[in-house]
């Protein structure tokens, strides 16, 4: 069949929309008509070129939502007209990662995954007879994809695509670090380092779970305002301070009891883990740095009880947790739409890129 999508042909270069031919569902696979995606900080990481693993051309996109049309042989969990969100972490339950509990990070079609193919290590994306590679195994700025039954979420149905698909990456990863990662508990003292798209979720799950002082600190002081509205209770900006990590200490009367670096800097990681509470402080690194960088903090931090942790897709497991976060956000629990800023054709994907790099969204979504 046809499809319509967004093609990046090479790093540093706009995507530019194609139809491509996409060949159907084989064993084990499913069919799906993406309605709707995110634009998120990682597609971008990728088509700028600075991620070493970026493979091209291929379809970019990783944040999607949309309505199974076809399986393949021995799909046994979604049948046609199943809403799905598709999962860049997939959920096999039975390789030795899922049968641990210990991670999320499943890794039955890993090695394919990250090469852009399909688990038998075939691309299903052409143009004029040239293979066009899958990205994250989700490739959602196409309007149909073919994905692994075990990197679907089944959804509710009556779930607007266009406000779900952002539980695909930002709104699970930002929520399910304090939940499933940190585990945060009622009244404690929480840190946000970057209020983007993941830091404003740290934020939302933060006040989920009761947390007491909700601590953003940005360097846009225009991130002030909506942080506030998702529970942030102070601001930050390191502009303003000789010393952030004095700060936030004398701000949680001796540090903070979780802290969440949601920028990908290394020397922003470093402040997480060294604001943290002596004893007991855990700081998580959601933020991806750069090819290469490296982390650093005195040895001492960890000997006095300070703890460095890292949380992918919020810990979250993708097919068991995806549907309870579409839950959280149909009751009402989570706000997802003020998060939405911006909202595109396919053929404006690009300026969903100029508006990221200008820091002037946190989500633009494209509409099929
Ligand atoms: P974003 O660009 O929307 O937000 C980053 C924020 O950090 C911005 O508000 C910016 O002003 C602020 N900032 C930049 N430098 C700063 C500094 N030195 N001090 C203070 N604030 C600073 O990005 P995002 O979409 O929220 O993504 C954040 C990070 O999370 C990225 O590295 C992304 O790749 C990563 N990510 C990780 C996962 C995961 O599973 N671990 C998933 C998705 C994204
Ligand atoms: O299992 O080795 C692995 C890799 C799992 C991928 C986790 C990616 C999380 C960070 C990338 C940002 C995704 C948008
Ligand atoms: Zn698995």
């Amino acid at each position: 069949m046809k499809t319509r999508a967004a093609v990046a042909w090479q790093a540093g270069q706009p995507l530019t929309i194609e139809e491509l031919e996409l060949e159907g569902p084989r064993a084990g696979e499913v069919l799906v008509e993406v309605k709707a995606t995110g634009i998120c900080h990682t597609d971008y990481y990728t088509l700028s070129g600075a991620d070493p693993e970026g493979l091209f051309p291929a379809v970019l996109g990783h944040e999607g939502a949309g309505i199974v049309q076809e399986v393949g042989a021995g799909v046994t969990s979604l049948q046609p007209g199943d809403h799905v969100i598709p999962l860049y972490t997939p959920e096999c339950r039975q390789c030795k990662f899922c049968l641990s509990r210990k991670t999320n990070l499943c890794q039955r079609i890993r090695g394919t995954q990250g090469q852009g193919l399909m688990p038998d290590g075939s691309t299903r994306f052409s143009l004029a007879g040239k293979p066009i590679l899958h990205y994250m195994g989700t490739s959602t700025f196409s309007n149909y994809i073919v994905a692994p039954e075990i990197a679907l979420a089944k959804i509710r149905s009556d779930a607007p695509f266009d406000k779900v698909c952002y539980i695909g990456c930002g709104v699970t990863t930002g929520i399910g670090a304090v939940i499933f990662t940190a585990e945060v508990e009622p009244g404690a003292n929480v840190v946000v380092f970057g209020l983007g798209g993941i830091g404003l979720n740290v934020i939302q799950g933060a006040r989920m779970v009761g947390a007491g002082r909700i601590i953003g600190v940005d360097l846009n002081p225009a991130r002030e305002a909506m942080a506030r509205k998702f529970g942030m209770t102070h601001f930050l900006n390191p502009k303003e301070h000789a010393d952030i990590v004095d700060a936030i200490v004398q701000l949680t009367d001796g540090g903070a009891d979780y802290s969440f670096e949601c920028i990908g800097n290394t020397t922003t990681m470093r402040q997480a883990l060294e604001c943290c509470h002596k004893g007991w402080g855990q700081s998580v690194i959601i933020g991806v740095a750069d090819a290469g960088k490296e982390i650093a903090t005195r040895p001492f931090q960890l000997v006095t009880g300070r703890v460095w942790k890292g949380s992918a897709f919020g810990g979250a497991r993708g097919r068991t947790d995806v549907p309870k976060i579409v839950d959280w956000y149909m009751e009402g629990r989570i706000n997802i739409d003020d998060l939405i800023t911006h909202t595109l054709k396919l053929e404006d994907i690009n300026r969903g890129f100029e508006l990221m790099k200008a820091g002037e969204s946190i989500r633009s979504v494209v509409v099929y």
